[in-house]
């Protein structure tokens, strides 16, 4: 309670009001300081406070009134303190009442302010993540076959040595194993073996069984090896098999395959040559070289100052290999190619260590968005 209002806590008598003249500028004064208390609420916990010092029921500013003022007033005065209480008390209610609904008004206009969404502000943009290198050739090199007409198969990681090997023209104590050394499977004695794929060569022999010529797929897929890791060798990666059987295919087919296809992958400028190689399940066997994407030709680091890089194995499925999908030999002829997708991707983005694949080191996975 202010000091003004305190004199609500004395009798008239002791305020000195003996005529009903000396009433209203009594309540008068009361009222402008009721209106000065009102002007100033601007929040819930001001309105409480202001409502419960003039209308709190014990000891609010209008209970003392009544209590102090009206209740002992002499008769002659009675009327006069009751008609000016019942005038400041519907005013004070009145206000009282507005000054909440104002501050209530207040209290949700901010609210809504606060929590206003504009819906014209950018988003707030989330970094989402891109699809890996590897992911990103191995796309790459399946949109150049799928125009050729071709489609893509998958198959198992885990193998026999009959898909893996024996029908690949490669029989037990072949040499060519050695080259392929093997992850076998830790499996109970008596079991039949079982190995992890050393190529996606064994997808030749699943889909040549499954299917009737004439057959044009890409097998991607990931392989293992033996290998001690270092910066051209990890003991996973990735191949992508390729295998075109049809009644008439000859090598001038392969050869404009392989061009197209590096062409499209490399660039126009890159010229393709063939070397000749071996592997049991094409005859004849060849290693495709492309001239230096980086160089030209003229010769460079990255081509070992050689002008040529090796890209990929490939050649004429060999007649053996059709012996064991029962396909007729003499009928048919088809070429096969397998290419290591991190030796591509390497080559053509200029990347010199395969293991920067699969550290997951963001700085390196960034510069391929
Ligand atoms: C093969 O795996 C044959 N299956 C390819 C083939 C298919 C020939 C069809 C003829 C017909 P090779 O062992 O060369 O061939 O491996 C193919 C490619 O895999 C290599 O050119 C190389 O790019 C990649 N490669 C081989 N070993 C590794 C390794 N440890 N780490 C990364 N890439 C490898």
């Amino acid at each position: 309670m202010t000091t003004k209002t305190s004199n609500v806590l004395q009798t008239l008598a002791e305020l000195g009001v003996s005529g009903d003249a000396q009433v209203p500028p009594l309540f008068a004064e009361l009222r402008a300081e009721f209106d000065r208390d009102a002007a100033a609420v601007n929040d819930e916990a001001l309105w409480k406070e202001f409502r419960d010092a003039w209308l709190g029921r014990k000891s609010g500013v209008l209970a003392h009134i009544t209590d102090n003022w009206l209740k002992p007033a002499p008769p002659e005065l009675k009327r006069a303190v009751g008609q000016a209480l019942n005038e400041l008390r519907a005013h004070v209610e009145a206000v009282v009442e507005a000054r909440r609904a104002a501050v209530e008004a207040s209290a949700e206009r901010e609210a809504t302010a606060r929590e206003r969404v504009d819906l014209s502000l950018p988003g707030v943009r989330r970094p989402i993540g891109t699809h890996h290198l590897i992911q990103q050739t191995f796309q790459e090199i399946a949109r150049i076959f799928l125009s050729l007409g071709y489609t893509v198969v998958e198959g198992p990681e885990i193998e026999t040595p009959y898909y893996n090997f024996e029908a690949l023209n490669i029989p037990e104590h072949h040499p060519a194993r050695d080259t392929m050394d093997t992850f076998y499977l830790d499996l109970p004695a008596g079991a039949p073996p079982r190995l992890l794929r050393t190529h996606t060569s064994p997808m030749q022999i699943h889909v040549m069984e499954s299917q009737q010529p004439p057959v044009r797929i890409i097998v991607p897929g990931r392989v293992y090896r033996r290998d001690n890791p270092d910066s051209t060798h990890a003991f996973a990666f990735h191949q992508i098999e390729g295998l075109a059987v049809d009644t008439d295919i000859t090598f001038c087919d392969f050869k404009g395959t392989v061009e197209y296809f590096v062409s499209q992958f490399f660039g126009p400028q890159v010229k393709t040559r063939l070397r000749s190689s071996y592997f049991p399940f094409t005859e004849p066997s060849t290693e495709v070289d492309a001239s230096c994407h980086v160089c030209g030709g003229s010769g460079c680091r990255v081509c070992k100052f050689s002008g040529w890089i090796e890209l990929f194995g490939a050649g004429m499925v060999d007649p053996a290999v059709y012996g064991f999908v029962n396909y007729d030999a003499k009928q048919l002829s088809g070429f096969a190619f397998g290419m290591g997708v991190e030796r591509f991707a390497m080559r053509k983005y200029g990347i010199s260590d395969i293991q920067l694949f699969f550290q997951n080191d963001v700085r390196f996975l960034r510069q391929f968005p």
